[in-house]
């Protein structure tokens, strides 16, 4: 275990480590009003002092900014600055820190960088500034998900899940359960203590229905994950059908762009084409598709083909029907047949052109809604059944909690298999030792979540994500 780290109680500062400076350009690269570089570690303050023309930094308190100039080793002034002071540990990062902020462009940036990083400063990795706020004890590992899940956040709805996990909503779950787990395990192991004298200190059928209530509260939390997933990388949308029944122009009449190509010539869009979306906060990948037909043509051909493929990896399907022409019985079998193969997966079919539609009444057409995009007939609708549809059956509710990483879902998943087989062995009657087992992997599945129990590789992977300077 010896890559094990453990972090600190996320409000216990008293255990902050101050590690060698380290800088980064902290705003996005291109040309702004001004841009921060930020700098943090041991004696950052002292460091950044010495290249800056001014006031005292080291005299200076925590929490105040100071006008001067970045000057380099000859004394040249590269750029007019405000330097923002925090003393340890009242910093993102716990350690000292100063953000320097400068003129915007790309190349003063760059210099004044290069100045700081000449004072024999490292340049930042990805997310190791987060990363040291982590390690620091100010966040727990799943708020420092949720920073880089802010940053990266698409819809309204993404954002609001991130800024709960930041608020530390997941943590406080997590440790609830982690301390019913170890409740359980001291009931068992004090039981082990005294083995020779035959006691039971754990009453079994209080420590079953803890465990059996601890399953269901982890199985509500996994439930989520499905919509969690949903809301962060949105809901993937196809339309598909015939040739010419109207996909592209719906497309483009959703997102207000002429983003597909649109003839009244039947197949031409050849390949899939995907479009970011937003509705009502919930965020869409609109796919539009090749019309699906058999053809000799060798790249309509390849298109039918991601057209499939797009559907099967869908979480919305919406198949369009031309109401102008008699649907055909090749075409109702189609219909069937993706509406079957859609399974789980919620499948609408849309009427199309319901301004030239044939005056035929059909029995055997179950459509969802009948819309026009030329006239912008019932499309206020058919955002409110996408929206619906794509939602039904998942835990939504716009205050509730959202499992929204995979490392979350499976850290969950194996502690609840973990429970699960704690339970079995009480069923069976096992001695406490085997109970303590299970009980104390679970606690460690727990704890990787929050990061009370973590490993470098881990680590590694989940700071990559970050962008440099955050
Ligand atoms: N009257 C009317 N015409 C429409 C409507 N929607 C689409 N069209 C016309 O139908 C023709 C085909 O539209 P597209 O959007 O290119 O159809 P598509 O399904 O993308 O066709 P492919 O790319 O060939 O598969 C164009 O001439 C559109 O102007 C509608 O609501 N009403
Ligand atoms: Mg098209």
């Amino acid at each position: 275990m010896n890559n094990t780290t453990t972090a600190s109680d996320p409000t216990d500062d008293a255990t902050i480590t101050e590690r060698k400076p380290i800088a980064a350009i902290a705003t996005p690269v291109g040309e702004g009003g001004i841009a921060v570089i930020r700098v943090s570690g041991k004696n950052a303050i002292e460091k950044v002092n010495e290249a800056f023309r001014g006031a005292d930094l080291i005299e200076k308190e925590s929490h105040t900014v100071h006008f001067g100039k970045i000057t380099d080793a000859q004394g040249d002034v590269v750029d007019e600055v405000l330097a923002t002071l925090f003393h340890a540990p009242r910093s993102y990062t716990g350690e000292e820190t100063v953000e320097i902020s400068c003129h915007g462009g790309v190349l003063v940036t760059q210099a004044v960088l290069e100045t700081i990083l000449a004072l024999g400063i490292q340049p930042a990795e990805a997310g190791e500034f987060t990363q040291r706020a982590f390690l620091n004890g100010k966040m727990e590992l799943s708020q420092a998900e949720a920073v880089a899940d802010l940053i990266h956040a698409k819809s309204a709805k993404a954002l609001d899940s991130a800024h709960q996990q930041l608020e530390g909503r997941l943590g406080e779950h997590i440790r609830e359960f982690r301390q019913q787990i170890i409740d359980a395990t001291a009931m068992v192991e004090l039981e082990l203590d005294f083995v020779e004298e035959d006691v039971e200190f754990a009453n079994r059928e209080q420590l079953r229905e803890l465990l059996a209530e601890l399953e269901e509260e982890i199985d509500k939390l996994l439930a989520t994950y499905e919509t969690g997933r949903l809301v962060k990388h949105g809901v993937r949308t196809v339309f598909i059908g015939l040739p010419n029944a109207g996909k592209s122009t719906l497309l483009n009449t959703l997102v207000g762009k002429d983003r597909a190509i649109v003839t009244e010539i039947a197949g031409t869009t050849r390949d899939t084409i995907d479009v970011d979306w937003s509705y009502e906060g919930l965020r869409f990948i609109l796919t539009d598709t090749a019309g699906l037909r058999e053809t000799e043509d060798v790249v309509e051909a390849e298109g039918v083909k991601r057209s499939q493929k797009a559907f099967r990896e869908a979480d919305l399907a919406v198949y369009l029907k031309d109401l102008s022409r008699e649907p055909t019985a090749a075409e109702r079998k189609d219909i069937a047949r993706f509406q079957k193969a859609a399974g789980d997966t919620p499948f609408v079919l849309i009427g199309t052109k319901k301004d030239i539609a044939l005056d035929l009444e059909d029995e055997r057409m179950d459509y969802d809604l009948k819309i026009s995009a030329l006239e912008d007939e019932k499309i206020a609708e058919l955002k409110k059944l996408m929206k619906q549809r794509a939602l039904e059956n998942k835990h939504y509710d716009a205050s509730s909690l959202l499992v929204t990483s995979s490392r979350h879902r499976d850290a969950l998943q194996k502690a609840r298999q973990n429970v699960q087989s704690a339970l079995q062995a009480l069923d069976q009657g096992m001695t406490g030792d085997f109970l303590s087992i299970d009980l104390r992997s679970a606690l460690k599945d727990l704890g990787t979540i929050t990061g009370e129990i973590t490993n470098e590789d881990i680590l590694d992977s989940i700071f990559s994500r970050f962008c440099i300077g955050k």
